[in-house]
C-alpha cells in the first residue's frame, strides 16, 4: 500500500499503523520542500508531524471542498512557523493540489511562510506572531455555545506561544466560561528557537500549572510522536466531561532526522546539500520501514 492509496478516500478514519505511515511521508514532502526553497522551519514542523495527522486523518469532522462549512472543527496552528506541516497535511487532505506545495514562501504564493487564512484554504487563523492562538481558540470556541453549535476547537501550540503572557490570559478566561469542545494541545519538545526551554523560561510544573488554572489535563503523559498513544489521548477526550481540557504531549524537534533531533539549529536553519541527503536517506528508510507494516 502506498501514500495514494490511503487518500483515496479522504473522509476515511485512518488507523494508527496508517497514520504513522502518513506522518513519515509528509516529513519528507515536507524535506524536500525546505531544502528546495532554502528557507523554512523544520525542527517544529517535524516535531508536530504526527498530532496533525492524526487530527486530520483520524479526528476532525471537516470538508475539504467547502473549507469555510460552518460547522467544521476549527484548528489554530498558533506556532505558525511550522507552517510546512499544515500545508503538507491540508494539500493531502484535499483542501489543495499538492503541486502547488514547491511554491511555498514565495512572493505571493499561497502558502506564505506562515499560515494565512486568507491565502491559504483550510486555514482556520493566521499566525506566527507566538501567543494569539489560544485567545482567537477561545473566541471560536464561544462562539459555537453562543451559536448552538457542536463543532470542536484545537489549538496546538509550543513552548513558545506559552512564553507569552496573553496564553495564560486565554487560561484564566478559558477556565472561567468553560467552553465545551475547546482543546488545547501541547507540542512539548523542549526545544525553542536559541535554545532549551528550561534555559529560556521554564515552564514546568506545567501540568500542575494548568490544572491550577481550572484546567482538565490527563495525569498521564502521551507520546506526540507515536500515533497509537495520540489515538489513546483521543479517547481520554471523549471519556471527560470537564472543559476546558489540555493534552500534554511529549514530542521531539526535528523528529525523523537524527543530526536534527533536540538540536536548536534546526529550529528554521537552511538545509544545506550535505545535511539534505543525509536526512532524505534517514526519511526514506524510516518510511520503507512503515510501508512494509501497512
Ligand atoms: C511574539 C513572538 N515572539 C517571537 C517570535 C519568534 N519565534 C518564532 S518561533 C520561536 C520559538 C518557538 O518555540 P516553540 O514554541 O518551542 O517552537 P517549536 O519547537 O514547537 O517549533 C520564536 C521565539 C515569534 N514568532 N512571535
Amino acid at each position: 500500500m502506498t501514500a495514494e492509496d490511503l487518500f483515496k478516500n479522504p473522509n476515511q478514519k485512518l488507523r494508527a499503523r496508517e497514520l504513522s505511515y502518513l506522518a513519515a511521508f509528509f516529513r519528507v514532502e515536507a524535506w524536500n520542500i525546505l531544502y528546495e526553497r532554502g528557507t523554512g522551519h523544520w525542527g517544529g514542523a517535524a516535531s508536530a508531524m504526527e498530532l496533525t495527522t492524526s487530527l486530520y486523518f483520524n479526528r476532525m469532522n471537516i470538508r475539504s471542498e467547502d473549507p469555510s462549512w460552518e460547522d467544521r472543527d476549527r484548528f489554530i496552528l498558533s506556532k505558525g512557523h511550522a507552517s510546512i506541516n499544515l500545508y503538507t497535511v491540508l494539500a493531502y487532505r484535499g483542501f489543495f493540489s499538492p503541486e502547488i506545495l514547491p511554491s511555498f514562501r514565495t512572493l505571493g504564493a499561497t502558502l506564505q511562510g506562515h499560515p494565512s487564512m486568507i491565502t491559504t484554504p483550510g486555514v482556520d487563523l493566521s499566525t506566527g506572531a507566538l501567543g494569539h492562538g489560544l485567545s482567537v481558540g477561545l473566541g471560536m470556541a464561544l462562539a459555537a455555545r453562543h451559536l448552538k453549535k457542536s463543532y470542536w476547537t484545537y489549538v496546538l501550540t509550543g513552548e513558545g506561544c506559552l512564553n507569552e503572557g496573553s496564553s495564560w490570559e486565554a487560561l484564566m478566561c478559558a477556565a472561567k466560561y468553560r467552553p465545551e469542545r475547546f482543546v488545547l494541545l501541547i507540542d512539548y519538545n523542549k526545544v525553542q528557537l536559541d535554545g532549551y526551554e528550561e534555559d529560556i523560561m521554564p515552564l514546568e510544573p506545567l501540568r500542575d500549572k494548568l490544572v491550577s488554572f481550572g484546567w482538565n489535563v490527563p495525569e498521564q503523559s502521551f507520546d506526540g510522536n507515536n500515533t497509537g498513544d495520540i489515538l489513546k489521548s483521543f479517547v481520554w477526550l471523549d471519556n471527560e466531561d470537564k472543559w476546558p481540557k489540555a493534552i500534554i504531549y511529549k514530542t521531539t524537534k526535528g523528529m525523523g532526522v537524527s543530526f536534527t533531533e533536540n538540536d536548536n539549529h534546526w529550529h528554521g536553519a537552511k538545509i544545506d546539500d550535505e545535511s539534505f541527503k543525509k536526512g532524505l536517506l534517514e526519511l526514506g528508510s524510516d518510511l520503507s520501514r512503515r510501508e512494509i507494516w501497512l
